[in-house]
């Protein structure tokens, strides 16, 4: 684990269904009805009530965020993010992958909550290559928190050490100067 932003970000390995944070962030599909990867976990986890809800949503477009419920999860609540699918980089991927985080961090400090945390959108069966997807993500959260002098904290959750790594790497870079 480490923390940058005078302790705002925090990068850990771990099951993001186990994270006592208010909000935990889905990498969902414009269905909004589950699937493989964190989506498939998140609704093992929080059981067939999220389903439920999930069908009351319309959807998503990528780039859009929609909040439920967090059901049987340690986490209040759910932000369903759709990430892009990666198309080699020149298709509005960045644009899309940066407003999936934006978005959840305004819906949930709109909510009134604290704490958030992320897994890495897109880069498992979408395909956005981890490194890129990582300076997106901590670009983006880094601008909302400063530009919004934010009270949100929030936590980069990777699911292998190898990813961990990368994000250690790059926040070095973009997280570390500041
Ligand atoms: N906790 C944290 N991170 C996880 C977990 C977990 N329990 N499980 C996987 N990851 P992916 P995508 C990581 O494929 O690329 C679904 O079917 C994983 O290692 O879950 O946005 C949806 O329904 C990777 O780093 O999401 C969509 O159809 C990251 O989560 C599609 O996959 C994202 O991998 C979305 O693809």
């Amino acid at each position: 684990m480490s923390t940058w932003l005078d302790g705002r970000i925090e990068i850990v390995t771990a099951d993001i269904t186990t994270l006592h944070v208010d909000v935990i962030v889905n990498a969902a599909n414009p269905s909004l009805l589950g699937g493989g990867g964190v989506d498939g976990a998140i609704h093992r986890a929080a059981g067939p009530q999220l389903l439920e809800e999930c069908r009351t949503l319309g959807g998503a477009r990528p780039g859009e965020v929609k909040m439920t419920k967090g059901y049987r999860l340690p986490a209040k609540a759910v932000a369903h993010a759709v990430g892009p699918i990666w198309r080699g980089g020149n298709h509005g991927e960045a644009e899309t992958l940066a407003s999936c985080y934006r978005r959840a961090l305004e819906l949930a400090e709109a909510a009134g909550y604290r704490t958030i945390a992320f897994p890495s959108i897109s880069t498992g069966a979408y395909g956005y290559p981890i490194e890129q997807a990582a300076r997106v993500a901590q670009a983006t959260v880094k601008a909302y928190l400063l530009e919004n002098d934010s009270p949100l904290r929030v936590t980069f959750c990777c699911y292998s050490p190898g990813d961990t790594r990368v994000y250690e790497q790059v926040a070095g870079e973009i997280l570390g100067a500041s």
